[in-house]
């Protein structure tokens, strides 16, 4: 009989399946025919499987569905949303790279929402100038207090119906975002921080943690390790939404946004319809991608 199930785990070729309905959870190996066809099946697919043995809870994946997207590193499928984390001090807010990521998760197809976490340690006009700049463009942004659980709910909410991942910097504050998401108790029995022996989080591999049929929390080594390469240096300007819009109104086909005179993106710039921040982002990132396509050669 197919099951429907999905996999929470994946350890060289056994990967662990979690039944959608009954949530019962089963070692599984791979048909051939997936090898053949050069499919790795990996985190987050959902798969249809036959129970080989129910005593020992083994079993082999026969189908895999399509993906609504796909990560490389860390490797992980259909992930819906990312909530991309930064603090307001203590680190202090790291904007390149919250901007990075955001390309990152547009060029992936996946939903990014900004949470400016430690809203306590700065003053409102600070948090506003940033909350500001990502609400104009679009981007959902969410103020939290993780320590207190202040503006914790709006985040549970949108957990819903999503496989989510949360990523963002060390030390700003993601673990305990989580842990006020889901309560001590949840976290605390192991179900989502795995602890090591001298109590560090050791996420070294990718899990998927089940909320409700729909739900799942991904639990990651984490996206800081964000991949431009895959970036062809004159798509840049795409995934930075509020930019394409005014692409029209550049002067030369090729327009490369950054050293061009009559640059319909430069032009929104000076006119204040896009930030001179997120401008100024985008020439960085710009100009590292062309220094690493410089190394190349
Ligand atoms: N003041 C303040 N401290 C926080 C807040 N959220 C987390 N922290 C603290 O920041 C430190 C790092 O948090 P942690 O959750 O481990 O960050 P992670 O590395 O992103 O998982 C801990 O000492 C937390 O208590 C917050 O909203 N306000
Ligand atoms: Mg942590
Ligand atoms: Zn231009």
């Amino acid at each position: 009989m197919q099951e429907e199930g999905i996999i929470i785990s994946n350890a060289s070729n056994t990967y662990v399946v979690e039944d959608i309905k009954s949530n019962e959870i089963l070692k599984c190996n791979a048909r051939g025919k997936f090898k053949e066809q050069g499919t790795s099946l990996t985190v987050g697919d959902y798969v249809e499987y036959e129970v080989i043995d129910s005593e020992k809870k083994e079993g082999v994946i026969n189908t895999v569905k399509d993906r609504k997207s796909y990560i490389k590193r860390p490797k992980i499928a259909n992930l819906t949303q990312i909530i991309l984390v930064i603090s307001m001090k203590m680190p202090k807010p790291d904007l390149l790279m919250l901007d990075k990521q955001l390309v990152f998760a547009e060029l992936n197809g996946i939903k990014p929402i900004i949470c400016l976490n430690k809203i306590d340690l700065e003053d409102e006009q600070y948090i506003q100038s940033i909350a500001s700049v990502y609400r104009k463009i679009g981007y959902d942004v969410y103020e939290t207090n993780a320590n207190e659980k202040i503006g914790i709910d709006g985040i549970r909410n949108i957990l819903q119906g999503n496989i989510t991942a949360f990523s963002g910097n060390s030390g700003v504050g993601k673990s305990t975002l989580i842990n006020a998401i889901f309560g001590e108790d949840t976290t605390k029995q192991g179900v989502i921080s795995q602890k090591n022996k001298r109590g560090k989080n050791t996420t070294t591999s990718t899990y998927l943690y089940k909320i409700d049929e729909t739900t799942y929390l991904a639990d990651t080594p984490g996206f800081s390790t964000f991949d431009v390469n895959e970036i062809e240096i004159e798509e840049l300007y795409k995934y930075f939404i509020e930019f394409v819009e005014y692409e029209k109104d550049c002067e030369f086909i090729g327009c490369t946004h950054v050293k061009e005179e009559s640059c319909g993106i430069k032009k929104a710039v000076s006119e204040g319809k896009i930030s001179k921040e997120r401008y100024d982002r985008f020439c960085k990132i710009y100009s590292e991608l062309k220094e690493r396509e410089a190394r190349k050669w």
